[in-house]
């Protein structure tokens, strides 16, 4: 197996594990320590995955399958998935899955347009479209799928898959910033651009019409933080947020990996820096599945699945099926 395609496993698994480890403490207050977590994590249990996971495969799947993204197809199988077991998500994303349901029960299947499709997620929340992190946080397999797109067509495939079910500009945008830095990521340590640079560059083109430059000053933020030595979890999450909405959530993860890349962790090795991203991820509370996936794509992207701890790969329910995905998507775009 060569480098990129044991990165491309890292980053999907890492996800997974970012999930079922950081739904332990879902909302939990006040979260444990250090110790007490990873004896959780020695317990023999299996912690099961959530919504973000079970998202992220139906992407995985979708792209897999079709070779492209077809959205008719996506929506249907978020749907299904939804149907099939519906605990777990957002508070409010259950209404567009149930208009989405109607659709594919009432007409033929190949007479739905993608208008039709997009047109649920654009009635949530009075109109102006959910800013949840629901986007954001199934969003990995589209970065290994796109790893050869330009920027252009990256941010539409993303885009795309985020309007299924997410259409205010804050939780397609915190997709589009995660996107980016898993398929920033996959690149590390050999990327000849800064990952802030990078994001910074994004966010000022898609906060360019608008008054809120909302992203740009959490890139800021985290550009302060990354110049301090350290800075407590507390500070970090009232800084960055910690909450289900895109904006609170996604630079949260950025920043949960990129401070394993301070000079002081620089003797750690890529195993206790992959460690480091979940554990200080899943330690800034609140929306700890998410935000803990989020750094865990990342993470893992970056540090590869070698360096992600045998013991939680045991433990954690849908590695072997990310595997197997982000393998299908190694082989679709390496292997043509
Ligand atoms: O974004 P979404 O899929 O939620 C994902 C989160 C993750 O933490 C998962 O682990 C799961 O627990 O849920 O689902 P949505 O329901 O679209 O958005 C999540 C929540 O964000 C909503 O239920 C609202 O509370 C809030 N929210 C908004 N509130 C007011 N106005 C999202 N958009 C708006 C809005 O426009
Ligand atoms: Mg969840
Ligand atoms: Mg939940
Ligand atoms: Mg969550």
């Amino acid at each position: 197996m060569n480098d990129m395609e044991e990165k491309f496993i890292g980053s999907l698994v890492g996800a997974v594990v970012g999930d079922c480890l950081g739904s332990e403490y879902e909302f939990v207050t006040p979260i444990p320590s250090r110790e007490k977590m990873l004896k959780t994590y020695n317990s023999p249990c299996i912690f099961k995955y959530t919504d973000d996971t079970a998202m992220s495969r139906s992407v995985a799947f979708s792209l897999i399958e079709k070779k492209k993204l077809d959205c008719i197809d996506l929506a249907k199988k978020f749907t299904d998935e939804y149907i099939r077991k519906p605990y777990g998500y957002g508070a409010t994303i259950g209404e567009v899955f149930h208009k989405l349901n109607n659709i594919f029960s009432s007409k033929e299947y190949a007479s739905i347009t993608e208008e039709e499709i997009f047109s649920p997620s654009k009635q949530q929340h009075s109109g102006q479209g959910s800013f949840g992190n629901g986007a954001a946080m199934r969003i990995a397999p589209a970065s290994l799928f796109g790893i050869k797109s330009d920027n252009k067509e990256f941010e539409d495939l993303v885009r795309k898959i985020s309007l299924i079910t997410h259409a205010h500009p804050f939780g397609i945008n915190g997709a589009i910033l995660e996107a980016t830095a898993v398929k920033w990521a996959l690149k590390y340590p050999n990327n000849d651009s800064d990952l802030l640079d990078k994001l910074e560059t994004f966010a000022k083109s898609l906060e360019v019409d608008s008054e809120q430059k909302v992203y740009q000053e959490k890139i800021t933020l985290i550009r302060q933080l990354m110049l301090e030595y350290e800075t407590s979890e507390e500070d970090v999450a009232t800084k960055l947020g910690n909450d289900v909405t895109a904006l609170n959530s996604v630079p949260a993860a950025i920043y949960s990996f990129l401070r394993t890349t301070k000079e002081r962790f620089s003797n750690l090795s890529p195993e206790e820096k992959f460690k480091e991203t979940i554990l200080f991820s899943i330690s800034l509370g609140g929306d700890t599945d998410t935000i803990a996936s989020m750094a865990g794509a990342i993470a893992g992207a970056a540090y590869s699945i070698n360096c992600i701890p045998k013991n939680w790969i045991k433990i954690c329910e849908g590695v072997d099926d990310a595997r197997k995905q982000a393998h299908k998507l190694y082989e679709l775009q390496h292997c043509k």
